[in-house]
């Protein structure tokens, strides 16, 4: 009787509660005096948008995964979930952000392209070009005794950096960037309902995403070691105590060179540290929640900074080490990503073919 009973759980257990869909009421007839839900609504498809990747929600150990040499003691262990979501798998360029200048630029190219595209409920962002433009100038005033002229003069205009991570943008452009990214979006898309905004990833999204499925992985690659076994460096920053070159670049590297980790996100870990949607304070972890953490604060001016940069030595890699930047300040070493929240949800989601797995 118990091997009869133990087979029938192992039947069962594959389905874990997930029956067959049997579609939703609103798709019955609507019958006269029953409850079916409102009739004749239109399906709607979550699309990816280019260049981004959908990071399958999951549970992770969330802090430092090696010792904490700065002794910050902001980064304690903690575990955390996250829900399904889409990042993007790159830094954004200089050339992606020079598509948002100009298309506040040229005031005859309206942002709305596609006139058939059903109204956005959003309203058309006012931006300010001048207040946008990445400040080059960082590349020689951030650093005393140091000749930046040739990264200031060819940065972010001369073709060549075409497809190198914008830097010297502050917290408050890449939140307009972003802005401008939904509303772009929305107003090229033909589906009458809204995708959801594009924005930061969380400081915790982005933390999960780095890891890249690897439980406490200290590196995007896992780890403990910057090397991989062939003896090459896996990321770009400054290797031993000054041997920049040494991963094949002195300063910033193309957005899409060194291995993408396992969720196919490149240069998570070093080129350009980038922002996330956090506040910075040391102490976040004790008090934001384990399901979709996050935190905000208006009045905090200093904004979390993730992953390291092509000047730093390989702590601040680490998928757990957390730095800051204020708000309103750009740096020749800080760029960002984008992420978009998966609408529909559920640990048993395929995100990327947007629908239920079986388990
Ligand atoms: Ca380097
Ligand atoms: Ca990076």
């Amino acid at each position: 009787m118990p091997i009869v009973l133990g087979l029938v759980a192992i039947l069962l257990l594959p389905s874990c509660g997930l029956f067959k869909k049997k579609g939703m009421a609103s798709e019955k007839s609507n019958r006269k005096g029953e409850v079916t839900g409102a009739i004749d609504r239109k399906p709607w498809v979550q699309k990816l948008p280019i260049d981004m990747v959908a990071i399958q929600g999951g549970t992770f150990w969330m802090g430092q995964s090696d010792e904490d040499i700065a002794f910050t003691n902001s980064s304690d262990n903690k575990q955390i979930t996250i829900s399904e979501f889409y990042m993007d798998k790159y830094e954004v360029s200089n050339n992606k952000y020079r598509q948002f200048l100009q298309a506040i630029e040229d005031k005859t190219s309206p942002l709305k392209t596609n006139t058939n595209a059903p109204e956005t409920a959003m309203k058309e962002p006012d931006f300010d070009v001048n207040t946008l433009k990445p400040d080059s100038t960082l590349w020689k005033k951030s650093y005393a005794y140091h000749y930046g002229d040739p990264l200031m003069d060819f940065y972010f205009d001369h073709p060549a950096f075409d497809n190198y991570p914008v830097v010297g943008v502050s917290y408050d452009q890449a939140m307009q960037y972003c802005e401008w990214r939904t509303y772009h979006m929305r107003a090229n898309d033909d589906q009458e309902f809204d995708m959801p905004d594009f924005r930061l990833p969380t400081e915790a999204e982005w933390e999960y995403a780095a890891k890249g499925g690897i439980q406490q992985a200290k590196y995007p690659w896992g780890g403990p070691y910057v090397k991989n076994s062939r003896g090459c460096l896996q990321a770009n920053f400054k290797p031993g105590r000054g041997n920049y070159t040494d991963d094949g670049f002195a300063y910033s590297a193309p957005v899409d060179v060194f291995e993408p980790n396992g969720f196919g996100l490149y240069n998570m870990s070093g080129n350009v540290a980038e922002w996330v949607l956090d506040a910075y304070k040391s102490s976040a972890y004790a008090s934001t929640w384990d399901l979709n953490p996050i935190y905000l604060d208006k009045n905090e001016k200093r904004k979390v900074v993730r992953g390291g940069s092509w000047k730093d030595i390989s702590h601040y890699l680490e998928t757990s080490t957390r730095t800051y930047e204020y708000q309103n300040q750009g740096q020749s070493h800080i760029g960002f990503r984008t992420a978009m929240a998966f609408i529909g949800r559920s640990a048993s989601m395929d995100a990327k073919l947007n629908k239920r797995i079986r388990r």
